[in-house]
């Protein structure tokens, strides 16, 4: 981990760059799992998980009896965390749910807007390194509550050819009946031209490697829609003296353990609070069973010396972390929170590790990474929705608006639009 002190601005940019994603080569590789899923629909995917995750898959749907199976095989001890995360998620996503909106805008002009599901939604949930469970619960329970029609997971098997069981628990828990043995780009494929065993969807959210995230980015091109763009995960720390070094050292390192092209920046407030804080980062590391992992994600990773605390925010801001921690004195956390206009998913406070949010406070651990917090948001319930919008304008109402209609119309050079509402206005005159 690099140190700097109170670099210049110029400078942000250079010193905070994320890991460089190659996407043109791995694009290369892709298409043609795209081409070949959309022609050959099961048949390839099987093909793929010979390929790629060596193992021969029979039947691709996970069936009732190894779901059955898996629920056996899942500690009572996670199953009961397992529910009571999903509980906090629930409650916080519940009450994302927005009313109906419905006005006049003036006399006889009715507008209206309601949320409307997206029917067929798919998630991706990554194998590898580690089985993220908890990924389910973070996009199957918005997906419950917008009322998606159809939800299907792909996950890959592992070389048994068994989906982790902890996987399974989580998606039956939360009611997903069509969990589907495919990984990696192939099962991006699917979910877009759809198989026999994977239906073709209308959006696909989940985080994934880069073959994932390359062929979420095709999908875009045959007009499915992706939760966002996505990189490595990352993680931006500001720290005063206020905080305790082992805390966010062990911060630093939950994200650090996600993968070798992970970042995590630490901003202190003095040169000793960023030496106290990395001394304990370096104890701590030797002791991770991902010790290999985190210390290449270290390699990519920086703590800044920021004195100044207009500057921090300001580099915080340029920076735009998918997860922010602030552990600053009391009497400065509300000045420091509010100037915060980037960021995935802000963590206030000594108590308040990433980790509660990557699990069971309630918010969403889907976030915006590789600076795109600038302009996107994290999952929520609304990813799951679209909005319509409605209008009835009665004789009045046309009566009412109509003149400003036909001017404008007119204006634009487009007599059709003010034949529209001319016609209806002499109607009205004649009929009278
Ligand atoms: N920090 C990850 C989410 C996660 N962490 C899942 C543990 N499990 C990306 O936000
Ligand atoms: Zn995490």
């Amino acid at each position: 981990m690099k140190i700097l002190i109170n670099p210049i601005k110029s400078e942000w940019k250079t010193e905070l760059a994320r890991p460089v994603q190659k996407t043109k080569d791995i694009e290369k590789i892709v298409k043609p799992i795209m081409r070949k899923v959309k022609r050959q629909g099961d048949k390839a995917l099987k093909k793929f998980a010979l390929e790629y995750d060596h193992v021969n898959i029979k039947n691709l749907l996970a069936s009732r009896e190894e779901i059955a199976a898996a629920k056996l095989l899942v500690p009572e001890e996670l199953k009961q965390a397992i529910i009571q995360a999903k509980e906090n998620i629930e409650k916080f996503h519940e009450a994302q749910q927005t009313p109906d909106l419905i006005m006049d805008t003036m006399e006889g002009v009715t507008c209206m807007r309601k949320s409307v599901a997206i029917q067929k939604v798919g998630l991706y949930i990554p194998g590898g390194t580690a089985p993220l469970f908890s990924t389910v619960l973070m996009l199957g329970i918005p997906a419950n509550l917008a009322g998606c029609e159809q939800i299907v997971l792909c996950t890959p098997p592992n070389k048994e050819g068994n989906i982790h069981p902890a996987i399974l628990f989580t998606a039956d828990l939360i009611g997903i009946d069509r969990i589907v043995k495919v990984g990696g780009a192939q099962a991006v494929a699917a979910m877009t031209y759809g198989t026999e065993t994977v239906p073709a969807v209308d959006k696909i959210f989940g985080p994934g490697n880069q073959y994932v995230t390359a062929a979420k980015q095709l999908a875009v091109k045959k007009g499915v829609a992706i939760d966002m763009p996505a990189g490595p995960s990352e993680v931006l720390v500001y720290a005063d003296e206020s905080a305790i070094p082992s805390f966010v050292a062990s911060d630093l390192l939950s994200q650090a353990e996600h993968g070798i092209d992970s970042q995590v920046i630490l901003v202190a407030s003095s040169e000793k609070v960023a030496q106290k804080i990395m001394k304990e980062v370096y104890i701590q590391v030797e002791k991770l069973s991902r010790r290999e992992i985190a210390k290449k994600a270290l390699d990519n990773s920086v703590a800044v010396v920021m004195p100044n605390q207009d500057k921090a925010i300001d580099l915080i801001n340029e920076y735009a972390p998918e997860h922010l921690i602030i552990c600053v004195k009391e009497e400065d956390e509300e000045e420091v929170v509010g100037r915060i206009i980037n960021a995935g998913s802000v963590f206030i406070g000594n108590f308040t590790p990433e980790s509660a949010g990557d699990y069971a406070s309630g918010t969403n651990h889907t976030l915006p990474t590789y600076g795109y917090a600038r302009n996107y948001s994290g999952v929520s319930l609304d990813s799951f929705t679209k909005k319509i919008t409605y209008q009835k304008i009665s004789a009045k109402g046309i009566q009412n608006l109509g003149p400003t209609i036909e001017i404008m119309a007119e204006n634009e050079l487009l007599e059709a639009h003010k034949n529209a509402v001319t016609i209806r206005l002499n109607y009205l005159k004649e009929n009278s």
